[in-house]
Parts: C-alpha cells; sequence; structure tokens
C-alpha cells in the first residue's frame, strides 16, 4: 500500500507538476490521500505530541469557551447567516438620480459550491422591486390563441412542477473588462451579476399548449408588473423548450427583488429575458421593438452592423480563489477554484494555466456537472513564490471555447458593453499580492 503524501512547502518528488508554474495533476484530490497543514501542530505539557498525554491536558490545551458555560440561544423562525458573517453581502451600484435603476453584485469571492443563497442573488432592476400582493397578481395569456386564460398564482401552484438548476447572467456582466485598462475590484464586485439558483415552476410549454397558439405564431411578448411595465420578445422556440414560468427559488417561494411571485426562467439566456414580476404574454408573429431589445441589450460591431437578440450567454470562467482582494500565505500548496458555465449546455472542460497561458491543465469539474449551470472548478497547484498569472478557460460540450481578450476585442470593437466573456488573468507578485492584469 502507498503511504499517504504530505505536501506542505515542498513538493515531493512523487508529485509532478503537469504544467508549467506548479499545476498538479488534478486527480491529487482523490487519489493520493493528500493533506494540506494548514493546522497548528499540538503538543503537550511534556513537550510530546498531544496523543501521548493524559486527558487531563487537553482543558489546558483547549480551553472551554464562554458559549460553552451558558445555555445556547433559542429557535428562530427564519434563519440569518452568523454575525460574523455580516461582511458577505450583495455591493450595491443604483443610480443616484433613480435609485430603483441600478444593480447589486454577488459576491462571487466569497461564495463556495454551485448554489447562490437567494440573500445573495445579484439584482438588476431598471425601476424598483414592486411590492406585489399574490393574491392579486395574475397572468394573461392572449393574442394568436385559441382560448385567452388568465392565471391566478394559485392557479398556477395547482400544476405540475419541474425544477431547474441554472444560472442567470445580465448581458452587461463583467463589462468593466472592456476598459482599456485592468479595473481593480474583487471578483463579485465585477463579474458578479450572475448568479444559479435552482427554480421550481410550471414549464411554459404546458400553458402555451393549454391556451392552444396559433401554429404561425413565433414570439411571445412578455410583459412585467413593475413601474416600466417592462415589455420582452421571445421567440416561441425557446418558450417551447426550456422556459418555466419560476414560482421558487431554491426550494422557497421567490423572493421580491427576484420576482416574486411570478418570473419567466429563460435558462442560458441574457438575464434581461428573464421577465420578473410576470403579469401577460401576448403571443404574436413579431417581435415587439421595446427599448429593452433596440436602444439597450444591442451591440454596435466595428463593421457598423448591430448585434440584436443576443440570447444565448457564452460559455465564461473565473477563478475565485485566489484572486484580488485575498491575501496568499507564502509560498506552499494551494487549491485553485472557479465557476465556469455556459448558456448552450453543459461545460465539458476547464483548463487552468499558473504561467500566463503558456501552459494548461485541465481542473476537476465538481458533480454534478449540469446543462447553463454553474460548474464548480478545482486543482492543485505549488506556488514557489515567484511571479504567477492565472487563467481559466471554459470549453462547452459544442465546443465553443472562452476567448483571450485580444480575441474578444477584435471581433467585437473597443466600445463594448455587453456579453464580455474573455478568459480573466490574475497576477500573484513575489510578496503575494493579487492583481487583475490583461496578459
Ligand atoms: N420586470 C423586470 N424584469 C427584469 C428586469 C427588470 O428591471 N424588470 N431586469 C432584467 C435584467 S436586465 C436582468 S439582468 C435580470 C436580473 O434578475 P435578478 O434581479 O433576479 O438577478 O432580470 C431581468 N428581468
Ligand atoms: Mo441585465
Amino acid at each position: 500500500m502507498k503511504k499517504k503524501q504530505e505536501i506542505s512547502s515542498e513538493p515531493n518528488n512523487e508529485i509532478k507538476p503537469v504544467a508549467g508554474g506548479g499545476l498538479l495533476d488534478r486527480r491529487l484530490f482523490l487519489k493520493r490521500g493528500l493533506t494540506f497543514i494548514t493546522a497548528t501542530t499540538v503538543t503537550g505539557a511534556s513537550g510530546k505530541l498531544l496523543a501521548e498525554e493524559p486527558s487531563s491536558d487537553v482543558e489546558a490545551i483547549q480551553p472551554r469557551q464562554p458559549w460553552m458555560l451558558k445555555p445556547g440561544k433559542p429557535f428562530s423562525n427564519y434563519g440569518q447567516p452568523s454575525p460574523h458573517e455580516s461582511d458577505v453581502i450583495r455591493w450595491i451600484s443604483a443610480n443616484s438620480m433613480a435609485s430603483g435603476n441600478g444593480v447589486s453584485w454577488s459576491p462571487l469571492h466569497q461564495l463556495e459550491g454551485m448554489i447562490t443563497p437567494n440573500g445573495l442573488h445579484y439584482e438588476r432592476h431598471h425601476n424598483g422591486v414592486p411590492e406585489i400582493d399574490p393574491e392579486k397578481h395574475k397572468l394573461l395569456v392572449h393574442g394568436m390563441v385559441e382560448k385567452a386564460l388568465m392565471f391566478s398564482i394559485n392557479d398556477l401552484l395547482r400544476y405540475p412542477m419541474e425544477s431547474r438548476i441554472c444560472f442567470i447572467e445580465c448581458g452587461g456582466n463583467s463589462n468593466a473588462g472592456w476598459n482599456s485598462r485592468p479595473v481593480q475590484s474583487e471578483v463579485g464586485y465585477f463579474h458578479g451579476l450572475v448568479s444559479c439558483s435552482e427554480w421550481t415552476g410550471v414549464p411554459l410549454s404546458l400553458i402555451l399548449k393549454e391556451v392552444c397558439i396559433d401554429p404561425k405564431a413565433t414570439w411571445l411578448i412578455a410583459e412585467a408588473a413593475d413601474g416600466i411595465a417592462m415589455e420582452i420578445s421571445i421567440p416561441v422556440e425557446k418558450a417551447m423548450d426550456d422556459a418555466l414560468l419560476a414560482l421558487y427559488q431554491n426550494g422557497e417561494r421567490l423572493r421580491p427583488e427576484n420576482g416574486y411571485p411570478l418570473r419567466l426562467l429563460l435558462p442560458g439566456w441574457e438575464g434581461v429575458t428573464n421577465v420578473k414580476w410576470l403579469r401577460r404574454l401576448q403571443v404574436t408573429d413579431r417581435p415587439v421593438m421595446s427599448r429593452n431589445e433596440t436602444a439597450k441589450y444591442t451591440e454596435l460591431l466595428p463593421s457598423g452592423k448591430a448585434r440584436q437578440f443576443t440570447f444565448v450567454m457564452d460559455a465564461k470562467s473565473l477563478i475565485t480563489s485566489p484572486s484580488p482582494g485575498q491575501e496568499m500565505h507564502g509560498p506552499g500548496f494551494y487549491q485553485i477554484t472557479g465557476l465556469a458555465w455556459s448558456g448552450r449546455g453543459k461545460i465539458s472542460k476547464v483548463e487552468v494555466s499558473a504561467d500566463g497561458g503558456k501552459t494548461w491543465a485541465e481542473a476537476e469539474l465538481q458533480e454534478p456537472v449540469l446543462s447553463k449551470c454553474y460548474t464548480r472548478f478545482r486543482i492543485p497547484w505549488h506556488w514557489d513564490g515567484g511571479l504567477a498569472i492565472l487563467k481559466s478557460r471554459a470549453i462547452d460540450e459544442t465546443g465553443y471555447v472562452q476567448p483571450e481578450r485580444e480575441v474578444l476585442v477584435n471581433e467585437r470593437g473597443n466600445h463594448g458593453y455587453f456579453h464580455y466573456n474573455a478568459i480573466v488573468s490574475w497576477e500573484i507578485a513575489p510578496e503575494g499580492y493579487i492583481s487583475h492584469v490583461y496578459a
């Protein structure tokens, strides 16, 4: 039998890097029984290791804390995070002239796993969060249909439901990436207009079959119940595919800021098409050409032509740790981890580089790997304490490869605003300072 390998500051001879800059085999996490020594070695009164000391010594080594000496707090009706986690927050940047127009960013750099807690889902509102009485809120489905129908929330709650675990990403996410100089910020406050939840509700196809839509219909116009009555056009094909009338978010009813009591969910499609506070679906044969699909959410290309109805969010990835604002604690062994997602389907591979893109190693993808969903990746890394440039590159099941920044800028020009999905680079300076670079 192989002995357990212990790695602290020096890599064992048997553990050879698989790419430049000290990247190690992703399977080391699983197969080699790798141990990270980050804790303090404990010795007892005699100076020997604790295992050999009498148990009376334990109290001296690990004295009881005050909270062990009295009864704990009572139950609560709705749980809240520990007060010690009070810095894990959405960062708000609202328009000072119209406080309901703006965004709040999800703190990607402080979260783990693949699900965004409901209170930390990013927000994008054009006109604030309406206070909706679910008893009075109705969904009207009409237009090119055999019979128009009006649904109360209680009606919808009686339909068969499905869950989809998927991300929603604003088309304007990461748009500081278009700046000619790299903007310095924590990952979430730069790239956090994206979040991932388990959404549960009624498949839209079920409702459309019930109203019997005209076979000549090609578009749906979705209208919201917020102050601007936002309107968005959606091709019938997507509506019949995987669109969901979402009522639940991570097991509980939607949060007001994410669309309570009803939102349209279009997995993998640009955030703006996921209409919150949904009140009306009009079946038609042409798009409505509203402000949010003409003046906004379109992109002027170097050729002078504009991209419109760029619905699908392309594959993207970023390293959440180590990342700017975090600290390195000396040369040695680290876990690199991050998120990857694609609006086209499943992530098939994430590659990581520690030498600025010269060489790449494949990261481990954490199960489950789901379509149009966050995929958490991890790879072990031995940092030698020198200058390193970390990058991650996502590849999805359609073969789409996340582009280098230069490639994206060449294709879309210097005045981009939406759909920034280029490879992100973090520079680790020799003393451990982490910054965003274009490399
Ligand atoms: N009714 C309504 N729906 C809306 C919006 C809005 O302002 N009003 N914003 C859209 C945009 S631009 C995005 S990115 C997503 C944001 O969803 P979230 O706030 O739940 O993260 O909702 C979309 N749906
Ligand atoms: Mo958005």
